[in-house]
């Protein structure tokens, strides 16, 4: 097992689409160990595998409290959706950032778990928006695409100037306003 490194907005390999999994072998599944570990040492709720460098259609996500709910999607698609819902949305690609962002309520996921076997899911609420934000990381779009131009502008200028200070993401460091 093993934490890895989490690219920060706006790295451009944040951009890239990742590649369809071919075959859910034991490679995939120390991916998936690692990023589990990444993800619950970060703390976030959910991570793709694009996040930390590997371009490949792969996420989890826990909403558990005790990292005790790993759930896993590899190839997901969003077969169905239905209704919208706007919720404040950070990730661990722009720390500190908050903001709300509209989605679709309900979605029906398919994907291929840890096993390679496949399976759909109905979900709604924050699962849902956490599918929707992960797909989004496969298909090298993060959350900020979603605010205005200006918005996105100061993110962007703060994430760099700390990045060239030599600044690393701030363990659950203070909100800031956008
Ligand atoms: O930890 C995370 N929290 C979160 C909160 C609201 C909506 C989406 C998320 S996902 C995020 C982790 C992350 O960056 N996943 O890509
Ligand atoms: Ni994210």
């Amino acid at each position: 097992m093993a934490v890895l490194d989490i690219l920060v907005y706006p790295d451009p390999r944040l951009r890239e689409i990742a590649e369809p999994v071919v075959r859910v072998d034991d490679n995939i599944r120390t991916l998936v160990d690692d990023m589990a570990e990444t993800m619950y040492q970060a703390p976030g709720i959910g991570l793709a595998a694009i996040q930390v460098n590997i371009p490949k259609r792969v996420i989890i996500i826990d909403l558990s409290k005790d990292q005790s709910e790993l759930q896993v999607f590899i190839n997901p698609q969003i077969v169905e959706r239905d209704g919208t819902q706007e919720i404040e949305e950070g990730c661990l690609s722009v720390p500190d950032v908050f903001a709300p962002v509209r989605r679709a309520e309900s979605i029906l996921v398919r994907a291929l778990n840890r096993d390679g076997d496949r399976f759909e899911m109905r979900v709604e609420g924050l699962l849902s928006v956490c599918i929707q934000h992960e797909i989004d990381h496969l298909d090298g779009k993060v959350f900020v695409d979603y605010l205005s131009r200006l918005k996105r502008e100061r993110i962007r200028k703060r994430l760099q100037k700390q990045a060239k200070r030599g600044v690393h993401p701030a363990p659950a460091g203070d909100a800031v306003t956008l």
